[in-house]
């Protein structure tokens, strides 16, 4: 019995030890201590040996549930020793979400998507529909269903990037027009904004640039309804009432064609460096679609007639942001995109 008391003994003992270790560190060592390879327990089990055999079984089996209660408690303690290691780790590394974050900077939409939207919020507004297309083109959507021949001298004012298998770099968004006409059946009214090829690049042209160009189809449309209705847009857009007017002018898919010049928006028509003292700027082309050009898309010019116009984008972003150089646009400095919150 001498030996199954000092088993009572060492689980008392362990069970004390266990209970107050202050960290894992120190319980770790007593689990080695008490039930590792060379630990007390193990020790235990050697003694077996030595007892007769009829006394085996029962020692053995104190010994292993003196061994089990040791491993519960053990398993016990770093239960706790963990949950507290956890607390203290977790309120040293408190997070206070109400600082203020490390300041990612917000972007801002870029001048030109700023004045494409706008247009088309105006538009939209009035009834017309946004639509898109392909930015690579063939030549019967960009030329020749346009009234624009493979002969005709307007080919060689438009500048046109070809790709070598005769398919080109549209070089004004007319074609979405025409595969919206091909689909739509009048009365209609849609607005093509998008971006444009032109083989040229000075102060004042870029080989990309973005056009927004329109079109109503219906009966009895007039140039009268289109000046009306450039008049509304202009004012709107320039968030001012600003004079406009209409000068001939020749485009081969609209007949008659006009240039539309509003009145300066920097001078208010007195004359400037900007407008070149004539107190006008040249911002649209317009017309009475070609009867061609309905033809070509399957519309009756006998019974529909139609308006059509077009705008470079980029150029009423200048006028309406005051940005002096196109190429500002296009060059994404920072410094300059930071300008347009
Ligand atoms: C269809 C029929 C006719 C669109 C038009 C213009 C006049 C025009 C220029 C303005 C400045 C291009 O960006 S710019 O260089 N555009 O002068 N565009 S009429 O006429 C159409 C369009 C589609 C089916």
């Amino acid at each position: 019995m001498a030996a199954a008391e000092s088993l009572a003994a060492i689980v008392d003992r362990a069970l004390a030890d266990i209970g107050s270790s202050a960290d894992l560190a120190v319980l770790d060592e007593h689990r080695v201590r008490l039930l590792g390879k060379k630990g007390l327990l193990t020790d235990q089990l050697k003694t077996l040996g030595a007892l007769p055999a009829s006394e085996r079984p029962a020692a053995g089996q104190r010994i292993n549930e003196a061994k089990e209660s040791i491993q519960r408690a053990l398993d016990a303690r770093r239960g706790v020793l963990e949950a507290d290691k956890l607390d203290r780790e977790l309120s040293a590394g408190a997070i206070d979400v109400s600082l203020p974050g490390r300041g990612e900077e917000t972007g801002s939409v870029h001048p030109v998507t700023k004045a494409r939207l706008r247009i088309e919020a105006i538009f939209k507004q009035a009834g017309f529909q946004v639509v898109t297309g392909p930015e690579i083109e063939d030549d019967f959507h960009n030329f020749e269903a346009l009234n624009i021949p493979a002969d005709h001298p307007a080919r060689a004012m438009h500048d046109t990037f070809y790709f070598p298998d005769g398919r080109l770099l549209r070089t004004h968004t007319s074609p979405v027009q025409i595969r919206a006409m091909r689909v739509l059946r009048p009365p209609f009214a849609v607005i093509a904004p998008g971006r444009v090829y032109r083989l040229d690049s000075d102060m004042t042209h870029t080989p990309m640039f973005h056009q927004v160009e329109g079109i109503v189809v219906g009966e009895n449309v007039s140039l009268a309804n289109l000046k009306a209705m450039l008049t509304s847009f202009v004012e709107q857009y320039f968030e001012r009432p600003l004079g406009i007017r209409l000068r001939p002018s020749y485009f081969p898919f609209t007949e008659p064609s006009a240039e539309v010049d509003i009145e300066c928006v920097f001078c208010s028509g007195k004359g400037c460096r900007v407008c070149k003292q004539t107190g006008w700027l040249e911002i649209l082309g317009s017309g009475m679609i070609h009867p061609n050009v309905l033809k070509a898309v399957g519309i009756d010019p006998e019974r529909w007639q139609g308006y059509a116009f077009g705008m470079g984008i980029d150029r009423v972003a200048m006028l309406r942001y005051d940005v002096n150089d196109l190429r500002l646009f296009f060059e994404n400095d920072v410094r300059f995109l930071k300008q347009f919150p």
